[in-house]
């Protein structure tokens, strides 16, 4: 299967529970009235894309159907869709320069970093780009391990120290051996859980100072990684991130299985961060940038039925 179709296929439970109530909407009207707006904003809130959004979609619908002077709901359904479009945002690339770029992968624990990480490498490797793994969550001896399979899987070193080791003391080796090995990407894993936040954020603040003193004008990503079957609960974490770092790109994950996905129409609002990867499994294939044009078609491609 190909990413579209595992796309298409992991929409599934979003699909259920956000596009096929809002087809039943607009196929029971026949014209859009004030009742009508009101219960296709109730069926977004009510499929995790969040209420601000939800309204601010809604209002949109409402000004280009008057604009437009569209009434029918059929011809109402197009519009909706190019608002959907809209919303989701664009993907945007990966900010890689020609030197030594570092991208830093930051979230809360399980949320699929390490994954993550292991999936971008064989992307970024295909692209023929170098790339080096750093592996500063130290917070746990399985942890390296873990990111280590995924180094020899697609087949790029690894820096690692022991368990317990300081983070930003990994990052620091790690820079100075990409340097030396003339590596175009190093990609660096971080902590998801310590003992407490607090400890969380200075970690990451710490690992960011050793960054810009290393390589003070080398091409920097944060990519923060979401969970998307968390939903709403993935907007409160990154408020939280953003306090510690500069997120310049955000990764969702498992949107395969989850009926929580309408979460990503709330990113480009409540962010401001372009979406620039998205999960939809745990193979190595399984994520991909983000393209709103294939995902909105993903989205309401039901050739073969919304269930
Ligand atoms: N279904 C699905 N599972 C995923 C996806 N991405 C990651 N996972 C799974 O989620 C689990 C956690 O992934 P990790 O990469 O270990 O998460 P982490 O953020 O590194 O977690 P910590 O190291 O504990 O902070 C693993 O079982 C992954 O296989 C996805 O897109 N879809
Ligand atoms: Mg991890």
């Amino acid at each position: 299967m190909g990413f579209f179709d595992k796309l298409k296929a992991g929409l599934q439970k979003t699909k259920e529970v956000l596009l096929a109530p809002i087809d039943n909407l607009f196929s029971s009207y026949d014209k859009v009235d004030d009742d009508f707006y009101e219960e296709l904003c109730d069926l977004l809130i009510m499929a995790d894309v969040g209420a601000g959004s939800s309204q601010e979609i809604v209002e949109k619908l409402k000004a280009v159907l008057k604009e437009k002077k569209i009434k029918e709901t059929s011809a109402a359904r197009n519009e909706f869709i190019e608002i959907l479009k809209e919303t989701v945002g664009n993907g945007e690339p990966l900010n890689i320069g020609s030197e030594l770029s570092v991208i830093l992968v930051i979230g809360v624990n399980g949320v699929g970093k390490t994954t993550s990480i292991g999936k971008i490498s064989a992307n970024l490797k295909k692209d023929g780009k170098k790339v080096m793994l750093a592996a500063a969550d130290t917070f746990r001896a399985a942890a390296i391990d873990q990111l280590e399979i995924w180094a020899n899987r697609s087949n790029v070193p690894l820096i690692r120290q022991g368990e317990g080791a300081d983070p930003a003391a990994v990052v620091f080796d790690a820079l100075s051996a990409a340097k030396k090995q003339g590596i175009d990407v190093l990609i660096v894993d971080t902590a998801g859980r310590l003992h407490n936040k607090k400890n969380l954020l200075d970690e990451l603040a710490k690992i960011n100072r050793v960054i810009d003193r290393e390589l003070p004008n080398g091409s920097r990503e944060t990519l923060l990684v979401l969970d998307a079957s968390t939903g709403q609960n993935a907007l409160i974490q990154a408020k939280e991130f953003r306090k510690a770092a500069n997120i310049s790109g955000i990764v969702l994950t498992k949107l395969d299985g989850t009926a929580k996905g309408g979460i990503i129409l709330s990113i480009k609002r409540e962010l401001g961060i372009p979406v620039k990867y998205i999960g939809v499994g745990e193979s190595i294939d399984d994520l991909q940038p983000f393209n709103a044009e294939q995902f909105v078609q993903a989205f309401f491609d039901t050739k073969n039925g919304v269930k």
